[in-house]
């Protein structure tokens, strides 16, 4: 009569953690318009989890290659460069924003006009290694435009 009790509360658990790791939200997502001959761009957005977990991976059919890159000071220089995660600690809010972390489009297949509504998809590791996939739609923003002004 055990048994059957304790598999049944595993799978419950299961459950809540899966819906817990599928609760990363992302906000305000935009991508940088390009200019002509530009091949490559960056989309920003806010990430939000309710669990710990990391940005691992983004891909998008408007580009051949999808990286998660970081700003980071070489000398006096600003440059950037891939990185394998970028942890989303519990209930904090991570900006990605120009000057900072962002996700890099390269080898971009057209051109990226303003108003065009840009499709990503974010891979999301969780606890124990479990991947999600999130959808994002990314709406390109004129280059230099900035942030949308409010509505
Ligand atoms: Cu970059």
């Amino acid at each position: 009569m055990r048994t059957p009790l304790k598999v049944l509360c595993i799978a419950g658990w299961m459950l809540v953690a899966t819906q817990a790791l599928a609760e990363v939200t992302a906000t305000e997502a935009w991508v940088r318009a390009t200019v002509p001959k530009q091949s490559a761009t960056g989309a920003f957005m806010k990430l939000t989890s309710t669990t710990d977990v990391a940005l691992v991976a983004a891909e998008s059919p408007v580009a051949g290659i999808v990286e998660v890159h970081q700003m980071v000071m070489s000398g006096n220089v600003m440059a950037m460069r891939a990185i394998d995660e970028l942890p989303l600690p519990t209930g904090k809010t991570v900006e990605l924003k120009p000057g900072g972390y962002h996700v890099m489009l390269m080898d971009l297949r057209k051109p990226i006009a303003a108003g065009d509504k840009v499709p990503l998809t974010l891979t999301i590791r969780g606890p124990g290694s479990k991947e999600v996939k999130l959808q994002v739609t990314a709406e390109a923003r004129a280059p230099g435009g900035g942030p949308a002004k409010k509505p």
